[in-house]
């Protein structure tokens, strides 16, 4: 999954894809970089984030998901917590919905996601963007994430949502210390092990600063070992910035995995 973010402030990308031109030609750079699924958002969720109306979210969105509809068959998520912002955006032509909420945030996403029978990611986030890296506090991080991806699925389920289109996601630096996340990616195989389709978003994000004290721009290195460890522990779709490289690591890993 490639990422696309029209959003002045997001913590990699923000600004570059302000204008239409130069949304589309990074989107065509992800679709030459072979993604398989495009994920664009017009709210930046960064730690500190406030959050952006829907009016404005749509205004941004919806006419790249309209310009990349017309050149690309492949599937466009949204990347929103808004009902009315998905539903823009799938009669722009998206087809899937990635909710960082897990449909905690709108009570219209639920229905919504039932009636067009798209697939729709439910992310793990304790507190809210703007508070949530403050204290993050758990228990053991592992089992309470997988508690609530299971009760989200449920619910999803319950609301009329088909069990094939949730994936579950454990939503790496969404109110979770750098140890957080590090024990998510260490045991991903307890989330994996509800049997859902699972997405890892580690792409550049700030624990892998932390651990090499590189900034933003530099941490390709860090993301695709991320990419590769998810994808080992059974992740079926990876959210990167950097769609090449991660293809190019993962196609290598694969053909010269230890035969045991
Ligand atoms: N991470 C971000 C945004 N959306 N969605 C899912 N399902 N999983 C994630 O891990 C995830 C996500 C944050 O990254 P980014 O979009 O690069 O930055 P920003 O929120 O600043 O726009």
């Amino acid at each position: 999954m490639g990422i696309l973010n029209i959003t002045p402030d997001s913590f990699s990308d923000g600004g570059q894809n302000w204008r239409l031109e130069d949304a589309l030609a990074t989107a065509q750079r992800l679709i030459a970089e072979e993604a398989d699924i495009l994920d664009i958002g017009g709210e930046s969720t960064r730690p500190g984030a406030d959050s952006v109306p829907a009016e404005e979210q749509i205004r941004r969105v919806i006419p790249v998901i309209g310009a990349i509809r017309r050149i690309w068959p492949g599937p466009i998520s949204i990347d929103t917590r808004q009902a009315s912002v998905a539903e823009a955006a799938l009669d722009a032509g998206a087809t899937w919905i990635n909710d960082i909420s897990a449909m905690r945030d709108d009570p219209a996403m639920a229905g919504l996601a039932a009636q067009r029978k798209c697939p729709i990611v439910l992310m793990h986030m304790q507190g809210a963007p703007g508070t949530m890296q403050v204290n993050p506090q758990y228990e053991d991080v592992v089992i309470e994430v997988a508690m609530f991806l299971r009760e989200r699925a449920t619910f999803a389920q319950s609301s009329g949502i088909e069990r094939g289109n949730i994936i579950l996601d454990p939503g790496i630096g969404f109110g979770k210390s750098v140890e957080h996340n590090l024990s998510l990616l260490r045991r991903l195989s307890e989330v994996v092990g509800l049997g859902f389709p699972v997405l890892v978003g580690a792409s550049r994000k700030s624990f892998i600063g932390h651990i090499s004290g590189s900034p933003v721009n530099d941490r390709l290195a860090g993301s695709l070992i991320c990419a590769l460890r998810a994808v080992e522990a059974g992740a079926r779709i990876v959210r990167v910035h950097d769609v090449g490289p991660t293809r190019q690591a993962l196609a290598v890993a694969a053909v010269t995995r230890a035969e045991m």
